[in-house]
Order: structure tokens, then sequence, then C-alpha cells
């Protein structure tokens, strides 16, 4: 064959490498084979009730799921010998995407078997209120089995909120004759499956039937974990290797070219998860940590003076590279940062109709006035790039769009002025990068792979088993994973956002008293003195690194091997 007759066949996503991962043997959990063939599976209670702070206001506003779930999480059971028959389900991606959600879909179609429909919702929850749905076939899913993005459906960040945006959902509900809803994404989106379960759960049909709501724990920030229960969320694997891979690549050019110090922020959002695995992963000179920063209360200054003297003492010992890596929502995290944002979030929503009218000029002289003087004052010291989208707007959820945020820039600037206080005949030449949508649509790895094609088999047999309210999880990742599902109530929260108290799902941190950051913290100042860095490489979907799963799990979960078995 010609070489352009084989360029030709490689498009639609038919690399040699694509189509290699579609005929990828997926590990899956021993619970759902009977007798070596794919079964749903029944659910028992388990004994013990999650609950956090707001428990006891939580229920009383979602008194249907509280009623039907006491809180309690849902273990495997018995092979479902009786599964219900003729379910319509429909399925939708929300937020930003996370390699693997693919799978999910194939696991929830397999496990649906054919006496069941599965529709697929176009471009996220917006697609669920405007109705805009279509049948998954088995074509489609040998199409999209392993591989990367959420192109198939689309995802978007819609938060379902108002009256009418309800009542859309209750008709797109009545018109696709849905009896089950699954919502894929992060803290935000589960919150959403919360709420749309509570609305969902009676008097949707004519019959005065409801439709059930579950949930699937997706974001590559790592933000979504619930102790042993929910170890870590999908995509965080793949958008870590991918991180690694490349930062291993530039530490690799650093001793080499000896030119220049990197500043790498990393995508993650608020919680610094990221960072953290994947400076376990390549053991860079600098890796700052939002969380201990916060809780050490350091300034900014103090952060830049800190990168600074380390800048200085390696080049003493004729050290002039480096790599510093920067957790996206480090800002966010900076006490004086933390509180010019509250009170900038507070202002801008109490004055949002005037503000949304205004030129952005206009707009900054305006919430200038509205600002107490010590945070305009802070606010005027920020250079524009950093002011100005401080002042974008927040997305449908509240939160600001750090990932716009040019903190490496900011870094830069900081430390080289410092650089050259302390001693202006050090070479302090710099690059910047920002790795971030280069992480979330990878082919998945082994493990996101597996991961999400048994949190599906998970899903479809929550829905066969008539559950509502629930996030699909899988525990025991070292031990042949086992299925279980929480109740959405359990993890609900009062937070302020958009300057009002709301429920939502907490997002998880970084613990300083972790065994991660633990063993990070005992590591990080041999890795500033000199060089002891080291590259992973590409992740493997075959050979010796492929069961590999993210070291800070396996550390805070205390498994005796960095390797998943299903
Ligand atoms: P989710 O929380 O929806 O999984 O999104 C995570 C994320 O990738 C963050 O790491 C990042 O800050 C944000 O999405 C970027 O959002 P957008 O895709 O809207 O630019």
């Amino acid at each position: 064959m010609k070489i352009e007759a084989i360029l030709d066949k490689s498009e639609k996503c038919s690399s040699i490498f694509e189509n290699a991962i579609r005929d990828l043997e997926i590990p899956t959990c021993k619970a759902f084979l009977k007798s070596g063939k794919l079964a749903p599976i029944n659910f028992k209670q388990a004994s013990h009730e999650i609950e956090n702070k707001d428990t006891p206001k939580v229920n009383k506003a979602f008194p249907h799921s509280y009623g039907a779930s006491k809180n309690k999480a849902l273990e495997a059971d018995s092979p479902n010998e009786k599964p219900l028959k003729g379910k319509r389900v429909a399925v939708l991606f929300s937020g930003g995407p996370a390699a693997g959600g693919h799978n999910v879909i194939v696991g929830i179609k397999k496990i649906l078997g054919k006496n069941n429909t599965l529709l697929g919702i176009k471009a996220g929850p917006k697609g669920l209120i405007e109705g805009n749905l279509f049948e998954i076939t088995d074509s489609d899913v040998e199409g999209i089995v392993n591989t990367g993005g959420f192109d198939f459906l689309g995802s978007d960040r819609t938060k379902i909120k108002t009256d009418e945006q309800f009542a859309q959902v209750k008709r797109t509900c009545n018109d696709y004759k849905l009896d089950a809803i699954v919502v894929i994404g992060g803290d935000d989106s589960n919150t959403n499956a919360a709420v749309l379960a509570e609305y969902l759960f009676t008097n949707v049909m004519p019959d005065g039937s409801g439709v059930q709501v579950i949930g699937v724990p997706k974001t590559i920030d790592g933000d979504l974990q619930i102790g042993d229960f929910l170890p870590i969320s999908f995509g965080f694997d793949t958008a870590t290797k991918i991180y690694a891979e490349m930062v291993g690549n530039i530490l690799q050019d650093t001793p080499s070219s000896r030119k220049y110090w990197h500043f790498v922020k990393l995508m993650g959002r608020a919680a610094s998860h990221v960072a953290l695995e994947v400076a376990l992963q390549t053991k860079p000179a600098i890796t700052l940590i939002s969380e201990e920063v916060a809780e050490k209360k350091l300034a900014l200054h103090e952060i830049v003076d800190s990168i600074a003297k380390s800048v200085v003492d390696r080049a003493s010992r004729g050290i002039n590279h480096g790599v510093v890596v920067i957790p996206e929502g480090l800002i966010e995290f900076i006490p004086e940062m933390t509180a010019l944002l509250k009170e900038l979030n507070e202002r801008m929503a109490e004055f949002k109709s005037i503000l949304d009218a205004k030129s952005f000029d206009e707009k900054k002289d305006y919430i200038y006035t509205k600002l107490t003087a010590k945070h305009a004052q802070l606010m005027a010291s920020l250079p524009d790039y950093i002011e100005q989208m401080l002042l974008a707007d927040r997305d449908s959820h509240g939160n600001l769009q750090v990932s716009l945020i040019p903190t490496e820039r900011l870094l830069i600037d900081m430390t080289a002025t410092r650089v050259k206080e302390i001693d202006p005949s050090v070479k302090f030449n710099t690059l910047n990068h920002f790795f971030g949508y280069e992480g979330r649509c990878g082919a998945p790895t082994l493990f996101d792979a597996a991961y999400t094609y048994n949190l599906g088999l998970t899903v479809g047999s929550l829905i066969l088993a008539g559950k509502t309210g629930y996030i699909a999880c899988i525990t025991n990742l070292d031990k042949g994973g086992k299925p279980v599902a929480l109740p959405l109530t359990g993890l609900l929260n009062i937070e302020r956002r958009h300057g009002h108290d709301e429920m939502v799902i907490e997002k998880a941190l970084v613990r300083t008293d972790s065994p991660a950051f633990k063993y990070f913290a005992s590591r990080r100042k041999d890795w500033v003195n000199s060089d002891v860095f080291c590259s992973p490489g590409p992740r493997q979907l075959w050979g010796p690194a492929s069961k590999q799963l993210p070291i800070s799990v396996a550390l805070n979960r205390d498994y005796s091997a960095v390797e998943f078995k299903f």
C-alpha cells in the first residue's frame, strides 16, 4: 500500500496507536463476572452513615434522597439475577474533559445489554435542558472504547439552578421517556447530580414515577476524594502521567543545555494534587504546594524570596538551571490574595447587574470604589495581566478561572527582581510553561481505562437495581477492585459561593499530614540541593509501567505497591 493511502486511512482517529488501543483488553473487577460472563450486580447497605458538619441541614433540604439512602454507602453484593428491563438511560459529561470518560459509557452500555436503551446527551447539562439526545449504538461504543476526550458527546459547565431549567429537564425526561440520568463530572457537577436526584425523585412522569440520577467521579484535578471509598477521580492518572512526562523531559534538558530556569504551572484548579503527584514522579528542584502556603500563611514576597534564595544558592554551586512546579490555584491560597478574592467575589456578585453593563475599564474603576482600602491597594500593586484575570467573569458555579491567570509569569517577574537584589551577578534566564489542556484528553492510561469501564459497570448495575442519588465508586484498587456507591447527600457541605451560602460537595485539598505530602517534604531539600530528578517517560498501555497507579494515591491509601490490580 502506498504511504499516502495509509495516511488517508489514519484519518478519523484511526492512527496505528488508536486502532491498537481499541483492541486493548480492559481489566474487569471479579464482582461483574458470572461464570466468566459480564453480569450486573446487586448492592447491600453498609452499616455506617456518611456525614459531615452540615449533614442535619442537608438532610432536611433533601428529604427524598436522605429518606431512601439514610446516608449509608452501598457495597457490591451477589449478581443481580432479576435486573430491571426496558430502562431508558441517558448519560452526559459535565465540566472539563478527563481521560476515560468514553469508557464509562462503554461500561454502562455493556451492562445494560440488549434489554435496555442508552442515550447520549449532547454538550453537557445544557443538552439535558434543551433536550438534545440520541441513541447510542453498539458500533458507537466500539469506536470510542479506550479513546481519550469527551468529543463523543461534548461537555459544558451549565449549572441547573432556575425553576425554568428544572421544568425543562422534566420536559426532556418526559419527551424521551427517561428512567435514569447519569452525570459524569467533578465536585460541582455531582452537586448538580444530588440536586437533580432530589428534584426528580418522584412525580416526573404522568404515572407519578421519578427518574433515577447517578453520578460518576471525574476530574483531572484529583480533588473529588472520599477516603478509601473514593481514592481518586478518573482522569487524574492520565493527566499527571502526561504532565510528568513533559516535566521529566524539561528536567532532562536543564543540565543538558545549562541555560534556563523553567517555571511550570500545572492545571488542577484549587487543590495541588496534580503538582504533588508530578513532583513525586519527577523530583524537580522546587514544587509549591498551595495548601502548605495557606497553612504556613506565607505572603507572596516570602514565596518569591525563598525561590530566589534557592536560585542564588544553586548558582553558587555552578547550577544555573532548574524547574519550579506551580499549582494552578496557588494565587487563591496566598493569604493576602485569599482575603482580596473573597471580598472581590462578594462585591462582584453584589453589583453583578451594574458591572455586566460596563466595559472592562469602567468595571475596574467601579469595583475599586467598592473594595476596602487595603484590598484596593493590593490589587493596584499587581501587574495588569493578573488584575485583568481577577476581574474576569466567574464560571457558572462561581469559580475564579484560575487556568487563565499567568501565576508562572508573576513569579518569574518577582523572582528576577529579588535575585538581582540578593546577587546581581547571578544569571537567571527563564522560560514559562502552562501544562493544562494537554493532559485532559490524551488516551487513558490502562488504570483510567479500567477504572472508568468498571465505574460504568457499577453505574449500570445501580440503575438496574433501582437506585438513585448515589455516586458510583471503585475501592480496593490494589486488591481486585470493589464496586461501591456513596449517597450524594452525605457528601454535601455548606459553602459561600456567588455571595450566598450553598450546599456543595467540598473539594478535597492536599493534606499536609498525608503520607504523600510528608514523603515529598522529607525529600525536597535534596531535590533543590542537587539534580536528582527522574524522567518517568511516556505513559504505557503495555509494558513494565502499564499497571502503575498515581504514587500519591498508593502512599495515602497505604498500598503495598504502586500498582493497581483488577
Ligand atoms: P473539572 O473540575 O470540571 O474537572 O475541570 C477541571 C479543569 O481542567 C481545571 O483543572 C481547570 O482549572 C479548568 O478545568 C479549566 O476550565 P475550562 O475548560 O473551562 O477552561
